[in-house]
């Protein structure tokens, strides 16, 4: 990875010689700051679930909390509003606590934010700001941020890696005064800040910030028994109306709060941090005002323009909630006009809510009379550059020398669409006659009630054209594509597919590309059990009112992986519940690998991920996998199935079953082992050896529950080539240490387990009841 390193513009002046605390400098980006931050203030609790870019946070602190050198309790939600629920439990149990996330886990958590407020619960939240779907783009804007403004949260704005790290301290201590008493979310720009290093100054004297923060105070908390208290009770008038008086004052008394505690940081780091920053202003006629890293950048215009003889400043708040109009007001009190800039619209009103805001704070300054432009720029990640200001300058120059302003808002940097510019069309579309070649054929055995399928030869299915074209980007060795391969052999017809997000989807639909010759469709990573059972029935409808023909013959089905069932076991569980028509086919890696191979509740006890990092003191994720599989068959589904990638014609003669049921009974689950090399650690051509390991160790049994009725459909005790799990953990980089004797005993939890589940299912095969 190139590492881009950027002038640090922010502090060159604030270097001043430090006051009382030892410091030392390190090379960091935003997502470290956080985490050496969050590893000095020592944190009780930290809630998270990963999502880029906001992931690095915990995976760094997973990383020092493995070798020991902080213990605060990480806590993977199954979500973000998991995770959000997890901190606000947390927090009311009266100690310190932190959570990072970005874009849509932001939006997925933010349910939970007012009550944090309205209830008055501190903690930490950073976000890396990310631009939020739909379209999917995870690259930085500040979509997401927005969406907090009305949360009741104090909102601090992180320009560069430094100032992540020092405003996690004040954080932490603007949140916990006595008279504020709010949750306090700290920004920074995804991937300029979170991602880039810069060279940063962090304590080195534990005393100093003790000393600084102090003990967290006490607030009513339900641990304290001698208190009963009520937590959340059902408000009546007007007492609602009273509560939201009182979070406004605790706002107003963040305003005074806010600069004494900056303050104090100021004279222990020697770095100042104003409510509004102000660069060059001292004279200014012209203006930007833009928050974050982008500022920097307009810092950069201001300098080119300021020697010209140009009198141009810029404005950027280092906080956000309190909104600093008083401090926007005697700014801009002798400015003619000013451009604001905002990474996000707030569409429809004529301007971001940067603007409006501002706009909206002027307005009360009877000696105000300065022109603002609104100008919505950088979504998606889109660059802002130095020249990018200048013409925010200009555009303000404008409007100062005429007067008057002749366009008050627009989009700055878009690109007009051309009609003749197509992308280049990948391979066609597939008609369902070419793919269906009746590679399965189904019979009911009258004996068992089960189906019984007979597959024709392996080396026939080459013949099938596959409904994924060549040229996705996985990793060579993925097993996701082999896997998706076997599945689109034997489905006859027409298919409708729903991705939810993860490297499947991620590799398959970089715009204006797909690889999808059939009818796709991607909503959110957690939704789209639920969005395919929405799609299923109004199929069923519109062929029921005769807007369809009677003659379609479409088969629905929701690939996912196994993230997606843990964020989407919810959404998934309902439609299991409802019985559609459709079928949910997990493959199974073990992991959120999209995302930087983060634990998921799939992984198994021990493995190392990046959330469950492998050190000194820990060796691994500390619980056992989920048997996603026996959930769905506690929704007494039509039919439930595990395969793996390794074992095509078990594979295939189970999906063909489960198109059968999907279209003619319900709801089917089938979870697929599926060989990741990255992340698995292994050589990319390893798939068969490993996955075989798996399943002759028992961690993965093959078996099918159709009806209720288990049928083991692969035994390695009667093959006689049942291994111990050991044979399959020395196979894989990510599980080598388990290896290493002082970790014997949690081999042989492991192999325990395993015991333990495959005598459970072999009971259940005996015996027709279980
Ligand atoms: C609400 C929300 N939270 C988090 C994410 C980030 N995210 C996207 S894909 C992914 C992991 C997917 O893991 P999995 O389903 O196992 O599929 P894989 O990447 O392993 O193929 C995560 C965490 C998101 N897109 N939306
Ligand atoms: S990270 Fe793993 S699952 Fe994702 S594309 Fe690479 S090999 Fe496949």
């Amino acid at each position: 990875m190139t590492i881009q390193i950027l002038a640090d513009l922010s502090h060159a002046a604030d270097l001043r010689p430090s006051g009382t605390v030892r410091q030392k400098l390190e090379f960091r980006s935003g997502n470290e700051a956080a985490a050496l931050a969050a590893r000095d203030i020592g944190f009780h609790v930290m809630g998270y679930f990963p999502i880029t870019p906001s992931t690095e946070v915990a995976e760094n602190l997973s990383e020092m909390q493995a070798d020991g050198e902080h213990d605060i309790v990480m806590i993977a939600g199954d979500g973000e509003h998991g995770a959000a629920g997890i901190c606000y439990g947390a927090a009311l149990g009266g100690g310190r606590v932190l959570n990072a996330t970005s874009a849509q886990g932001l939006l997925f958590a933010l349910e939970q934010l007012p009550v944090q407020a309205g209830t008055r619960v501190p903690m930490v939240l950073n976000i890396a700001a990310r631009s939020v779907s739909g379209p999917l783009d995870i690259r930085g804007d500040h979509s997401d941020i927005y969406y907090a403004l009305n949360t009741g949260w104090i909102m601090l704005c992180a320009r560069d890696p430094q100032a992540v790290y020092d405003l996690n301290f004040a954080a932490v201590k603007i949140g916990e005064h006595s008279d504020v008493r709010l949750p306090v979310l700290v920004a920074y720009d995804g991937f300029v800040t979170s991602h880039q290093k810069r060279r940063i100054q962090v304590f080195d004297d534990p005393e100093a910030v003790r000393g600084f923060l102090g003990k967290r105070p006490d607030f009513p908390s339900p641990l304290d028994t001698e208190h009963p208290a009520t937590f959340g009770p059902y408000m009546n008038d007007p007492d609602l109306i009273n509560n939201k008086v009182q979070l406004s004052q605790a706002m107003e008394a963040a305003r005074r709060v806010i600069p004494e505690v900056l303050a104090e940081l100021e004279t222990i780091t020697g770095r100042a941090y104003p409510v509004l920053d102000a660069y060059r202003m001292e004279d200014a006629q012209l203006a930007t005002v833009l928050l974050n890293s982008a500022a920097e950048t307009a810092k950069e215009a201001a300098d080119e323009l300021r020697a010209q003889g140009k009198r141009v400043g810029v404005l950027s708040p280092n906080v956000l909630r309190p909104f600093p109009a008083e401090e926007f007001r005697r700014a801009l009190r002798p400015v003619k006009a000013i451009t604001v800039g905002d990474r996000a619209d707030s569409y429809g009103a004529d301007g971001g809510n940067l603007s409006l805001e501002v706009r909206a704070a002027i307005q009360l300054d009877p000696e105000n009379s300065t022109l603002v432009l609104s100008r919505i720029y950088g979504l998606g990640g889109k660059d802002f550059y130095a020249a990018d200001g200048v013409r925010f300058f200009e555009q303000a120059d404008a409007a100062a020398k005429s007067g008057r302003v002749t366009e008050p808002f627009a989009y700055h940097g878009a690109t007009p669409g051309r009609l003749d510019n197509r992308p280049r069309p990948g391979l066609p579309p597939i008609p369902a006659a070419e793919v269906s070649r009746g590679m399965a054929k189904l019979r009911r055995d009258e004996a068992t009630g089960r189906l019984k399928v007979e597959l024709e030869p392996l080396w026939k299915m080459t013949s099938v054209p596959n409904r994924i074209a060549p040229g996705h980007g996985a990793c060579p060795g993925c097993g996701a594509f082999p896997t998706l391969h076997q599945i689109y052999n034997v489905l006859e017809g027409d298919i409708v597919v729903l991705f939810q997000t993860g490297c499947a989807m991620v590799v398959t639909t970089g715009y204006p590309s797909t690889a999808h010759r059939i009818n796709y469709i991607h909503n959110l990573f957690q939704n789209g059990a639920a969005t395919l059972s929405g799609l299923v029935e109004m199929y069923h409808e519109r062929i029921r009112r005769g807007e369809l023909p009677a003659s379609k013959d479409i088969t629905f089905v929701m690939i996912s992986g196994d993230g997606g069932m843990d964020i989407g076991m919810g959404p998934a569980i309902g439609t299991a519940n409802r019985n559609h028509r459709m079928m949910i086919l997990e493959y199974d890696n073990q992991g959120y690998m999209n995302t930087g191979a983060q634990l998921s509740y799939a992984t198994p006890f021990g493995h190392r991920t990046s959330t469950s990092e492998v050190g000194k003191v820990l060796p691994g994720k500390r619980y056992h996998h989920k048997d996603t599989a026996q959930i769905f068959a506690a929704c007494h589904l039509p039919y439930v199935f595990t395969a793996s990638e390794g074992y095509p014609e078990d594979l295939m003669r189970k999906v063909a079953k489960a198109q059968w049921y999907a279209k003619n009974e319900g709801m089917v689950y089938g979870k697929i082992l599926s060989f990741c090399p990255l992340n698995w650690r292994t050589a990319d051509d390893a798939a068969q050896p490993v996955l075989q390991a798996a399943i002759d160790s028992c961690f993965f049994p093959l078996y099918e529950i159709e009806h209720g009725h288990t049928a083991i459909t692969y035994d390695p005790d009667a093959t006689d080539r049942r291994h111990p799990v050991s044979d399959w953990l020395k196979l894989m980089g990510k599980t080598r240490h388990l290896l290493s004797p002082e970790n014997t005993p949690i081999v042989q939890g492991i192999q325990a387990e395993i015991d333990r589940r495959w005598r459970r299912l072999k009971a259940m095969h005996e015996h027709p009841d279980l």
